[in-house]
């Protein structure tokens, strides 16, 4: 059990860590912040980020392996700027690298790139996702063999700007007394470089089953979408942004509703929050980042595990940010 936090990688600065158990080692696939002088603003252009590293280890407490430089934003052909939040998932030997980042028109896409091993390097497609938009992509693999992807995120993550999954449909946020903009799912193809459908809301729902409200914004989503499956529920957990929280709401299957249950982490040093949650060796953990070691630099995030636990009624316990 590991109840203090710790710092992976003191030696950088790298944010919105995804972590999944491949080969009995945990793989880290997180942003890679650096300092590019960009000024800070709503658009999020103050994340700048270039590349990808990829870390590995064999136990939470072990040493943490860095495996240098994964994929570059000018490998990438369709490449604009900004490589944001990833995930990686597995299938029939193959690693799919899947990643935020700006068009050349300085739209949001999803991007796959693809390696034979955990640790890269990651080759990129030449195109998109067909259909994709927005950021901060997480794949699940359910237990029947399905793939699910998971992505979406508001104000710098473009997502306001779609109806419909298309563009110029809504171009401002729903109204405070509206519905919320909702994450979006969709099941991926057998080649897991497609949608293999249009793009779904996953309405996080209210106890009443009232889908939450924009102006909701302590439990409304905001960006950072997880999934990971206990008990045979699917837990979805996401990030409210400007107010900071890591919550979770629980579903009967990878598409929603899920229903709102509590915050996982109160907020850390620094404006964003990011998560994932694994399973390793029979103890769960909550992997993040905060700002402390950059005394607060928004913009430059370091990443860190602690131990996350369930109460009898699968309810997460909060763990406290700071
Ligand atoms: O790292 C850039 C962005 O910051 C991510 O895509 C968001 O989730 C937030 O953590």
């Amino acid at each position: 059990m590991m109840n203090e936090p710790r710092y992976l990688f003191p030696a950088d600065y790298m944010a919105d860590p995804s972590a999944h158990v491949f080969n009995d080692k945990i793989y880290i696939y997180p942003s890679h912040d650096w300092e590019s002088g960009k000024p800070e603003n709503d658009h999020g252009d103050h994340f700048d980020m270039k590349d990808y590293h990829v870390f590995s280890m064999d136990s939470v407490d072990g040493e943490v392996t860095d495996h240098g430089t994964v994929l570059r934003v000018e490998d990438i052909p369709w490449a604009g700027r900004q490589l944001w939040d990833s995930d990686v998932a597995h299938k029939d030997g193959k690693y799919y690298l899947y990643f935020s980042l700006k068009d050349k028109t300085d739209i949001f896409r999803l991007g796959v790139a693809v390696s034979e091993q955990p640790y890269g390097p990651f080759i990129p497609l030449d195109d998109p996702i067909k259909g994709s938009y927005s950021i901060d992509p997480c794949v699940f693999c359910d237990s029947d063999g399905a793939y699910y992807i998971y992505f979406g995120g508001i104000w710098g993550g473009q997502l306001q700007y779609y109806r419909n999954n298309k563009l110029g449909e809504g171009s401002i946020l729903p109204l405070f007394n509206e519905d919320a903009l909702a994450p979006k799912v969709a099941r991926l193809s057998n080649d897991m470089t497609s949608f293999a459908e249009d793009p779904r809301d996953a309405i996080i729902v209210d106890e009443r089953g009232n889908p939450l409200k924009q102006g909701d914004t302590a439990r409304r989503f905001f960006e950072a979408s997880w999934l990971h499956k206990y008990q045979d529920k699917y837990y979805f957990s996401y990030s409210t942004g400007d107010t900071h929280l890591i919550c979770y709401a629980i579903g009967d299957n990878p598409y929603g509703p899920f229903v709102y249950q509590g915050v996982i982490l109160t907020p850390v040093v620094g404006w964003t929050t990011h998560h994932s949650i694994v399973e390793f060796k029979g103890s769960w953990y909550l992997f993040y980042h905060d700002c402390v070691p950059s005394e607060g630099k928004t913009w430059l995030r370091s990443m860190k595990v602690v131990a996350l636990e369930y109460d009898d009624n699968g309810q997460i316990k909060t763990i406290q940010g700071q």
